[in-house]
């Protein structure tokens, strides 16, 4: 697939590199990459709108173009979730490690099927009760592999309102957006947003004489327990002064 911010189509698009191991590929979930909104979800809950955010059912021809949007999934408050992960597998030989935020939750089942699998085959098996489900005392986690080629069951309880992020671990995953983000709850489930708490754009560092104060006279003080570092960021600056001159 050509992610815009890595193949330009028709000028270096993903299949013009024909050395296939320099090819960047685009891990997602529902073959949607998430981009987060500029504000934070929970305490600036009061913006957020509909058109905003996005999940399967409001997009279309994901499989074939790339799909980027804040992917949020509403479960009720205290719904008894199960979740069956698919790792498709046809891409590259990869576990994911999955985190979900808020929670924790029972790991129920877990199998490799093969070199990739679809999903078509995944419910095929469900529907003849063929997944596999440990239900006598299967462990809690926050984290869990989803098998390359195979899938991972797991159930929770819903019971912590909010936005919580479900994510792979991989680093290099997570950034260039394979996560979504569970709505629990309604707004009004939500714990009340404390008053004064900070909003995405209003910190002001003048509203905060006592952080510059504090910046300055330890730039200054002989006391400072790194004056090196200190001494060594000051000449820098005037370094770059001099070269902008
Ligand atoms: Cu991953």
């Amino acid at each position: 697939m050509d992610n815009p911010y890595f193949h330009k189509p028709n000028v270096y698009g993903f299949h013009n590199v024909t050395d296939t191991t320099q090819q960047l590929l685009t891990p997602q979930l529902n073959h949607i990459s998430m981009k987060l909104l500029p504000f934070p979800l929970l305490s600036e809950r009061s913006h957020v709108k509909q058109e905003m955010i996005c999940n399967e059912s409001t997009v279309s021809n994901c499989d074939k173009t790339f799909c980027e949007c804040t992917h949020v999934v509403q479960i009720p408050l205290n719904a008894v979730v199960e979740m069956i992960l698919i790792d498709k597998g046809f891409a590259y030989d990869a576990n994911h490690p999955f985190h979900l935020h808020g929670h924790s939750f029972r790991v129920i089942g877990m199998e490799k099927v093969g070199k990739n699998v679809t999903v078509d085959k995944i419910v095929e098996l469900d529907e003849k009760n063929l997944l596999l489900r440990n239900l006598e005392n299967p462990p809690i986690k926050d984290t869990v592999t989803v098998p390359d080629g195979g899938y991972t069951i797991i159930r929770f309880v819903a019971s912590n309102p909010g936005y919580w992020l479900f994510h792979c671990h991989i680093e290099f995953h997570v950034e260039i957006g394979m996560s979504l983000v569970f709505k629990f709850g309604e707004h009004e489930d939500m714990p009340p947003v404390p008053d004064g708490f900070p909003k995405c754009g209003n910190y002001d560092v003048v509203d905060h004489p006592s952080i510059v104060e504090s910046i300055w006279s330890s730039l200054f003080s002989s006391s400072s327990s790194i004056p090196q570092i200190q001494f060594i960021t000051f000449c820098l600056a005037l370094i770059i002064l001099r070269v902008l001159r």
